[in-house]
């Protein structure tokens, strides 16, 4: 008998990249697409399949995670064995001007899931649940493991620590199989165009390409522990197999300017950046040609800055056995890559 899967956010970044994974482990997988006036299936529209063929192992449903009429009749209908609610609101710049629609979303959705899976009394279910890094917001630790406390510094972060909270109140009082992936930044090539890796990159393929575009950023001084979705995602499926839900740490264990992010993506394509000034007077300019590539907008900088990140995976290392396969260069690479492939 196949395994069924049911993921939320499947067009997302993850879902594209788990719904890969799952299918080559021979899954049937579901996924729940919201409703949108312009298509937006691009991440998997290399693995969709049409109903009406033979032996159909993927399919596609309507829903939002805020409509608890909608998760009800999916979970009951579908009966998986595994849940893996990826959908949000994932911008956490964006969280500052939507708070509400992000907390509906990254909040009450989870519930509306949970609560959905309580009701039809199906204890089968293993479920997993998108918890971040953001929620642990400043605190003053060179590593952060998952005995660490919360303290998130946005909505978003705010809002996702409403499910890791949820989950265990679920997993306790209803011995529900219910986990949170507390996962650190992760990119590729699929990586969402706002995102700050992603903005890089492809500005870095158009200068390859010879349009002379500035690159306008926010807050170049933070800090972040960047890895790769595909190995992100093949943690989530280990922490569903594994004999008891938990919370797992998913991240690198090293941390990087976005300053450092921009030289080593534009190094790609030989060019050698040189930064002078200060806030957001700070430019990064070509020696060679006197050329400006980067400057900074005020309006990139948010209400409130999670400055450092760095994470401790040791629990998924040994528990799950999980191991990554990309480092940041790596990552840069491969997305560096793609954005030239895909820029004409
Ligand atoms: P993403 O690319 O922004 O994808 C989010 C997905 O959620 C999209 O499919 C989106 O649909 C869907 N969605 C948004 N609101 C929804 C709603 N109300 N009902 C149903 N679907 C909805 O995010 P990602 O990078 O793949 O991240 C996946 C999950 O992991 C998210 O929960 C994110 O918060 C969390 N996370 C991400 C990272 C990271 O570094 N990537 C780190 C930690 C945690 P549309 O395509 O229609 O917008
Ligand atoms: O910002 C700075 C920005 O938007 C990274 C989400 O997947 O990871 C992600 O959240 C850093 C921040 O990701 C720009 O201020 C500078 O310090 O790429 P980001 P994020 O906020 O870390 C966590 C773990 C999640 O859970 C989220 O869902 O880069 N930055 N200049 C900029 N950021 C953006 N977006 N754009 C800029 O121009």
């Amino acid at each position: 008998m196949k395994k069924v899967a049911l993921i939320s956010g499947i067009t997302g970044q993850d879902g594209a990249y788990l719904a890969k994974f799952l299918l080559k482990k021979n899954y049937i997988v579901h996924g729940i697409k919201r409703r949108s006036s312009t298509i937006n299936t691009d991440r998997i529209d290399d693995i969709y399949e049409d109903r009406h063929s033979n032996k159909v192992n993927f399919f596609l449903h309507y829903g939002d995670v805020t409509d608890y009429s909608n998760i009800f009749n999916l979970i009951k209908n579908i009966n998986p064995n595994e849940i893996y609610n990826l959908a949000a609101q994932s911008h956490v710049k964006v969280s500052f001007d939507t708070p509400i629609y992000t907390s509906n979303t990254n909040a009450l959705g989870t519930l509306n899931f949970l609560e959905a899976i309580k009701t039809l009394n199906l204890k089968k279910i293993k479920f997993y649940q998108a918890s971040t890094s953001e929620m642990f917001g400043n605190i003053k630790k060179k590593s952060i493991s998952e005995k660490d406390k919360f303290n998130p510094v946005s909505p978003y972060g705010t809002s996702k620590l409403y499910s890791y909270w949820i989950v265990k109140n679920y997993r306790e009082s209803y011995n529900i199989f219910a986990s949170n992936g507390i996962l650190f930044n992760h990119e590729s090539p699929l990586r969402g165009e706002t995102f700050v890796s992603r903005k890089i990159t492809m500005n870095v393929a158009k200068r390859y390409h010879g349009y002379k575009e500035i690159l306008y950023l926010g807050n170049i001084y933070s800090k972040r522990d960047w890895g790769h979705a595909a190995d992100y995602v093949e943690g989530m499926w280990k922490m569903l197999q594994y004999k008891k839900s938990d919370d797992f740490i998913l991240a690198s264990n090293s941390t990087t300017t976005v300053k450092e992010f921009v030289n080593k993506a534009f190094s790609k394509i030989g060019i050698n950046l040189t930064w002078k000034g200060k806030g957001i007077k700070e430019i990064a300019f070509d020696k060679k040609t006197k050329e400006i590539y980067v400057r900074i907008d005020k309006n990139y900088f948010r209400p409130n800055e999670l400055n450092y990140l760095k994470g401790n995976a040791s629990k998924a290392k040994k528990l799950l056995k999980w191991k990554q396969r990309y480092n940041l260069d790596k990552l840069i690479d491969e997305m560096v890559s793609k954005d030239i492939e895909k820029t004409i």
